[in-house]
Order: C-alpha cells, then structure tokens, then sequence
C-alpha cells in the first residue's frame, strides 16, 4: 500500500479528490486541519491506496506516452527513479507500526473484533478534520457511543393480545426461550398474563414432549399442528389467550422446503397482530450471518432474540449484524437455567462485553 496526502480548504473535498482519483475503495488513515505558513487553515486527507493503483493513476499516462525526445525521456526516467525512492521510503514507514496513525491502530482493534471496516469509515467520515482522531481514547469512545446509538432495543410490550413465533437456525435455544418467557409473562410480572404455547416443529422427534414437559411443569395451554388449517384453527381456540409462543423446528438457512412452509404460517391470516423473532446465537460464525439474515429475512423479523451468551466472550461479530441490518434487540439468554437464564435486551450489556473484549486485545 502506499499512503497520499490530498489538499484542500475542507477536509470532505479533499476526501473527495481522493475517491474521485481512485474509487470509494480507498483507505482513510488520517485526516487533519493545518495552518500553514500563509496563515490559511487546511485540511489534509491521508489514505491509502494499492501500489499498483497508485502507480497506474498517478503515471499510467506518462508510462504510456510515447516520447521522441530522449531529452525528455531521461528527464522522465529520473523523474520515475525519484518516485520509485519515495515510494520504497513510504513503504518503510508503512511497515514500521510505532508510525502507524490513531486512525489505523483504532480502525485495526476493531476490525480485529469483528467490526465492518464499512461501518467503520462511514463512522469516521463525519470526523473529518476533528481533533478526535488524534487521540486514541477519545476515538475509541466516540465510537462506542455510535455503536450505541445504531444499535436498537425492542421495548416490552404486552398491552395488546399477541403471538409470538420464534424462528431460527437449529439449536440455538428457541424452545429453551420460550419456556423462559412463558415462565416469565404467566408468572414473574407484575401481573399475570395468560400464557399458551404452540408447537409447529413436527420435524424434530420429541419436540412436542419438549414443550409438553416445559408446559406441565408452568401448568400452561399447550396444542402442537402440523398444518397451516391446524394453526388457524389452534389459534381460534386460543382466543382468550394473551400471549401465544409459538415453537418452530430449527432451520438451516439453506432448507428451502421448511422456509416455503414457514411462511405459510406466518402470512395465515390471523385477526391478531403476529410477531415473528429471530433467535441468534451469540457464537454465530461471521461466515454464515448473511445466509442466516438473507433467508430468515423472508419471514419478515420483527426482532432478534440473542442466545447463548454465556458461551463467548467475543462480541464483535454479533455487534456487526445489529448494526449491518439494524434489527431491534428484544431478549438476551444468558444461560440454560429455565426460567432465570434471560434478560431484556440492553444496548449497555451489549457494549459491556464487547469493551471487556476490547480490553482484552
Ligand atoms: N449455554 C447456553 N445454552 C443454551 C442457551 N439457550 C439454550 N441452550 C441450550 O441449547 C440446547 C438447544 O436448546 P433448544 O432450546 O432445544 O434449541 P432449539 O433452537 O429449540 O433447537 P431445535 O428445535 O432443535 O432447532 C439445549 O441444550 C439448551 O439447554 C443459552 O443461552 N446458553
Ligand atoms: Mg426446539
């Protein structure tokens, strides 16, 4: 990579003169205000750019040019030698890490945790020119505080009847979790709602005795159906009901079949409103989270509960797929103990262990 510094009377239009010479791929390492010698205030954009990039848009047209005049040939071929020395000097001081800038360093730590480099400059852009990026604490809190604010909690409501579906991967703890909040609205509120539970995954062997036995030991309603005539009508006869949990069979993103199903019974008409929840794993593999978003995203997700908490000490992945599909945050589990294991999503809990991680780098 090679780093170049663009000039201009604000630091957005200097910025600006570097994704115009080479692209929106550019790599923001530092920005700055200078007075200069005239008195006047400037503002210098550094990024960062591929050597051949560089090479090619600085003096692609000269390396093209055909020239007759050896005169000027030798005056270009030292030009380029001059250049070539700059470059391999910019190069070295590319490679020694105590020149890295603020910029990069923090940009680094939080990509490092699994934080889109995306996101990040998007983040840093309206920074332009701003003290803030020459210190790293300041830089590192200011970033904290966006995460904070793109990140967004579902508040708990329970004023109106609804019906709750849990949705999601296979084992991510959906049947666990809605025999936590089954023990939490029929038992651990201020009031006492009526709770009923509805299994619709007649895949999984034993997974109507695993609601079956959750719902014995609550002394709560409980029906199972496996077709979307069986979910109206088991819906009808839970009418006075004011919070329906629905269990689902657990799905690979890729299990087209069960999906086409699904959605079959989410759009079954329902004279209540139906609230479709995500539940993710908080050790979800960077990997999959867009199969798992793009596929579950036909079900239209009203919320993302956030399981297994207690099994990772790294967030930054998670954080990134909040902030990548801002998705409202409803439940955290945090463990496989019914009912206490489970909290209401908290934006603070979140960032908590996240900075512990970051602490930790
Ligand atoms: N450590 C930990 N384990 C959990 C948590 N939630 C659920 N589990 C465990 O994960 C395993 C699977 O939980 P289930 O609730 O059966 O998961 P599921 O999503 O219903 O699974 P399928 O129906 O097979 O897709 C069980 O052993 C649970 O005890 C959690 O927050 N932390
Ligand atoms: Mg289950």
């Amino acid at each position: 990579m090679v780093n170049e510094t663009f000039v201009a009377s604000d630091p957005k239009s200097a910025y600006e003169q570097a994704v115009e010479k080479y692209g929106e791929s550019v790599e923001l390492i530092s920005a700055k205000q200078i007075k200069y010698e005239d008195g006047k205030l400037r503002s210098e954009v550094c990024i960062a750019v591929p050597k051949d990039l560089f090479m090619e848009r600085s003096f692609g047209e000269i390396s093209t040019e055909h020239n007759d005049s050896d005169k000027e040939e030798d005056e270009l071929l030292e030009e380029l030698g001059e250049l070539k020395k700059q470059l391999s000097l910019m190069q070295e001081e590319m490679l020694d890490s105590e020149d890295e800038s603020v910029v990069q360093k923090v940009k680094k730590l939080f990509m490092k945790k699994g934080i889109a480099k995306s996101w990040l400059d998007n983040a840093l852009m309206s920074l332009m020119g701003n003290n803030i990026l020459d210190d790293a604490t300041l830089l590192v809190s200011y970033l904290l505080e966006e995460i904070d604010e793109s990140l967004e909690v579902q508040k708990e409501t329970l004023d109106e009847p609804k019906i709750m579906m849990l949705v999601g991967p296979t084992g991510v703890g959906k049947t666990t979790t809605i025999a936590k909040l089954a023990a939490r609205y029929a038992y651990l509120m201020d009031k006492p709602y009526k709770v009923a539970l509805l299994n619709l995954d007649s895949y999984k062997v034993g997974a109507f005795e695993q609601l079956a036995h959750y719902a014995d030991i609550m002394q709560l309603e409980h029906i199972t159906v496996d077709s979307v005539e069986g979910f109206s009508k088991g819906l009808e006869d839970l009418a006075d009901y004011d919070v329906i949990l629905v269990d689902t069979a657990g799905m690979s993103p890729y299990d087209t079949q069960k999906f086409i199903k699904t959605v079959e019974f989410v759009q079954t008409d329902i004279p209540r409103k139906l609230e479709v929840n995500l539940v993710f794993s908080a050790t979800v593999k960077y990997e999959d989270m867009d199969d798992i978003y793009n596929n579950f995203s036909f079900l239209n997700i009203d919320s993302v509960m956030i399981s297994k908490f207690d099994e990772t000490k790294h967030f930054g992945t998670l954080l990134n797929f909040m902030l990548l599909y801002k998705l409202p945050m409803s439940y955290f589990s945090t463990g496989q103990e019914v009912p206490d294991d489970l909290m209401i999503a908290s934006k603070e809990y979140l960032l908590e262990q996240f900075i512990g991680d970051l602490d930790g780098a």
